[in-house]
């Protein structure tokens, strides 16, 4: 079947979901209602998902807009003058377009779509860092740093000779700003800091931090892995130079992400990988790359990955604003107040400005039998390091266990999580 005019406009002009009920609050019956996935029944009870941060479950409009592209418009795109190429990649630009939007950037051009934070960050690395880096530069990263954004610039370190500083927290979970202004100097060239710290929860003021790295002309990159699914990004106010998301932990699929760069920087950058559809022209003797973003994304892109992420932007700014943020406070507020009443739990952090994650310690048992336990009552959380081993050391801890909050969490699932560990506490009494 082939896509048909009134078919593809349709997916331009979509009908707004309204998620609100009467008095501004979400309604959470049709919130969840979305999420086909809580249709489902874990050892026979409720599944209550509390490891958003790991990935987020997919509301319908994203999983039908993907099974939408591949009934009706899939083709490759930027090859073909056929009339499915066309609609591929207008749906594929589309989902730039959405991006640059999301993200208040000033260019579409400035949106280049990977597989997620993990490659926005490899790619600047590889291709920012490798080119501007030297020996007795330095990077400067943070204690609370998921190993995605601390691997990729300990191996540009290793192959340009430059240094990797850490800026240090304190014991409630919060950047000393102090301190990490006294890192930064003439020698730093890149500072790469996380939005929202994933193990904790922890909101950085990143641009107070993005002022500091300026004044020594350091460029910074935002890990916004944590940040896209709660807070309002606009990297233009932020004036940040890098910004990266995952499309999965905002309601979107797995294997797409975006790396934003300001244009000026993705410009004088050299590419990342070669291949197809990043370049002018190609000949034995030289090759002559094509401007940002396609200089960015050799190969056949992640389309659907595309489209199903434009799609997850149209649910979060359905459900979003306001409402989700008064929501998802509520819940976070409520789950922390509930958790420091319970004797056994030590809670780890506390940072005043937070969202979305509660990561706690139970005296006596391991957080992998806490997770194990609470599995069985239909609970999902995650337990380990979370890829934060540094921040785990920080706090002496191998281990937490993390309950991390989206737009279908309620009340009802930190009562859920509670009851689950008054079991969990009861077998190890
Ligand atoms: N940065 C942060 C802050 C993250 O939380 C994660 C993934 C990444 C980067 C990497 O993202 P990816 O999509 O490229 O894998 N965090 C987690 C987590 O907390 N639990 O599982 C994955």
């Amino acid at each position: 079947m082939i896509a048909t005019a009134s078919s593809v406009h349709s997916r331009k002009s979509r009908a707004v979901q309204d998620y609100t009920d009467g008095a501004g609050a979400l309604d959470m019956h049709r919130v969840r209602q979305a999420f086909p996935i809580f249709k489902e029944k874990v050892y026979g009870k409720p599944l209550i998902y509390l490891d958003s941060a790991a990935t987020s479950q997919k509301p319908l409009n994203v999983i039908d807009a993907m099974s939408r592209f591949f009934l009706m418009e899939n083709a490759n795109v930027h090859r073909g003058v056929h009339y499915l190429s066309e609609r591929a990649t207008e749906a594929y630009e589309g989902a730039r377009s959405k991006v640059q939007r999301f993200l208040n950037a000033g260019d579409s051009h400035e949106i280049v779509f990977v597989r997620g934070t993990t490659e926005a960050i490899n790619l600047v690395a590889q291709t920012y860092g490798r080119a501007h880096l030297r020996s007795g530069d330095e990077v400067l990263i943070t204690a609370m740093e998921h190993h995605s954004n601390i691997v990729p610039w300990q191996m540009l370190c290793e192959q340009t000779g430059a240094s990797l500083r850490v800026a240090p927290m304190d014991d409630a979970g919060c950047l000393i700003l102090d301190e990490m202004e006294k890192r930064i100097g003439p020698r730093t060239k890149l500072v790469a800091v996380t939005h929202v710290s994933n193990a904790l929860g922890t909101i950085n003021p990143i641009r107070r931090i993005i002022d500091m790295a300026h004044a020594y002309n350091a460029r910074v990159l935002v890990d916004g892995a944590q940040a896209a699914p709660h807070l309002n990004i606009d990297v233009r106010a932020l004036d940040c130079d890098f910004y990266a998301i995952s499309g999965h932990k905002m309601y979107g699929p797995t294997g797409i992400g975006v790396l934003y760069g300001k244009s000026e920087l993705l410009n004088a950058m050299p590419p990342y990988q070669g291949g197809g559809d990043m370049i002018v022209s190609v000949s034995f003797e030289k090759s002559s790359y094509a401007v940002p973003p396609h200089k960015f994304e050799a190969g056949t892109p992640n389309m659907v990955g595309a489209v199903g992420l434009a799609a997850a932007i149209d649910f979060l700014s359905d459900v979003g604003g306001e409402a989700l943020s008064e929501h998802e406070s509520d819940v976070l507020t409520y789950g922390i107040r509930a958790l420091s009443r319970m004797p056994m739990v030590r809670l780890i952090g506390a940072a005043p400005e937070r969202v979305g994650v509660i990561s706690f310690v139970l005296e006596d048992v391991h957080p992998h039998d806490i997770g194990t336990i609470l599995d069985r009552e239909g609970i999902a959380i995650r337990t380990g390091h979370h890829c934060a081993q540094p921040l785990m050391k920080h706090f002496g801890l191998p281990a937490t266990a993390r309950v991390s909050l989206a737009c279908y969490n309620t009340r009802e699932d930190i009562d859920a999580l509670v009851e689950g560990l008054t079991k969990v506490q009861a077998v190890f009494q």
